[in-house]
C-alpha cells in the first residue's frame, strides 16, 4: 500500500495543467507569436506539432496551419494512409492528417482561410465561417460554407459535401476517373476539382490542372508559389 503510493505522487505532480487543444488554446494562455507549437488534439498522450499563426495581419491570429505549401521541397502525391495521418514538418511544407483535422473539427466550431501567393508576390485569400471534416468511415467528408471574399474567389465550396480521394482510395464522384491520379494529387475531389492545393509543385506554369491550382484565381494553368490553409475556433463576428 505505501510502495503503491508512492509510485502514485510523482505521476500526479508530473502531469501538465495545460493541454492546449490548438494554436487558439495556445493563444490564450499567452503564447502570441507565430512559431512551431505543440498542440494535443486527440488528449495528452498524442502531441502533434503545428505551425501556429499569430501574425495580426492575418484577421486576428489564433490560426492552426493543417496544410502549407511554400517551396515544394516535400512530395505530395501520397497514398491514403498518409494522408489520414499527416506528414511533412511543421517548419516547412506539411498535411496535418485527416485523422486530427477531424478531432479538431468535431471538438469546436471552426472557420477556414486559405492564403495565396504566386509567383509575383500577390497575395490574396478565401475565408470560409464554417469548415469540418466528417468521420474515416464517411469518407472523411467536407463541410465547408460561408464564404468571404479576399481576392481569391471561391474555388472551395464546389467541393462542399465530398469525400477525400487518394490515388490509391478514389472516392470522387467521376465513375470513369480517378481524380487523385489523374491530377496528382488527394482532395475532396468532385469529377474534378476547382483547387488543387495539394497537387504537384510546378514553379509557375501548370499542365492543365496538375499544380497547385485554384481556379477562381489563377485558373488551371497557373500553379501557385505558396498556399496554406488554416483554421481557428468561429469567433462569432
Ligand atoms: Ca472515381
Amino acid at each position: 500500500m505505501h510502495f503503491l503510493a508512492l509510485l502514485l505522487i510523482p505521476v500526479a505532480a508530473c502531469s501538465p495543467a495545460f493541454i492546449p487543444v490548438d494554436c487558439s488554446d495556445r493563444y490564450d494562455k499567452g503564447y502570441g507569436r507565430s512559431g512551431i507549437y505543440t498542440i494535443y488534439p486527440a488528449g495528452p498522450v498524442s502531441p502533434v506539432q503545428v505551425f501556429c499563426d499569430m501574425d495580426e495581419a492575418s484577421e486576428g491570429t489564433k490560426w492552426t496551419v493543417i496544410q502549407r505549401r511554400q517551396d515544394g521541397t516535400v512530395h505530395f502525391y501520397r497514398g491514403w494512409d498518409q494522408y489520414k495521418a499527416g506528414f511533412g514538418q511543421a517548419s516547412g511544407e506539411y498535411w496535418l492528417g485527416l485523422e486530427t483535422i477531424r478531432m479538431l473539427t468535431t471538438r469546436k466550431n471552426y472557420e477556414l482561410r486559405v492564403d495565396m501567393e504566386d509567383f509575383n508576390g500577390a497575395k490574396v485569400f478565401a475565408h470560409y465561417k464554417s469548415f469540418s471534416v466528417g468521420p474515416e468511415d464517411e469518407g472523411y467528408k467536407l463541410s465547408v460554407s460561408g464564404f468571404v471574399d479576399g481576392g481569391a474567389g471561391d474555388s472551395l465550396s464546389g467541393h462542399n459535401g465530398f469525400s477525400f480521394s487518394t490515388f490509391d482510395k478514389d472516392q470522387d464522384s467521376g465513375r470513369d476517373i480517378n481524380c487523385a491520379k489523374t491530377y496528382l494529387g488527394a482532395w475532396w475531389y468532385e469529377q474534378c476539382h476547382y483547387a488543387n492545393p495539394n497537387g504537384v509543385y510546378l514553379w509557375g506554369s501548370s499542365t492543365h490542372g496538375l499544380g497547385i491550382n485554384w481556379f477562381s484565381w489563377k485558373g488551371y494553368e497557373y500553379s501557385l508559389k505558396a498556399i496554406t490553409m488554416k483554421i481557428r475556433p468561429d469567433q462569432g463576428d
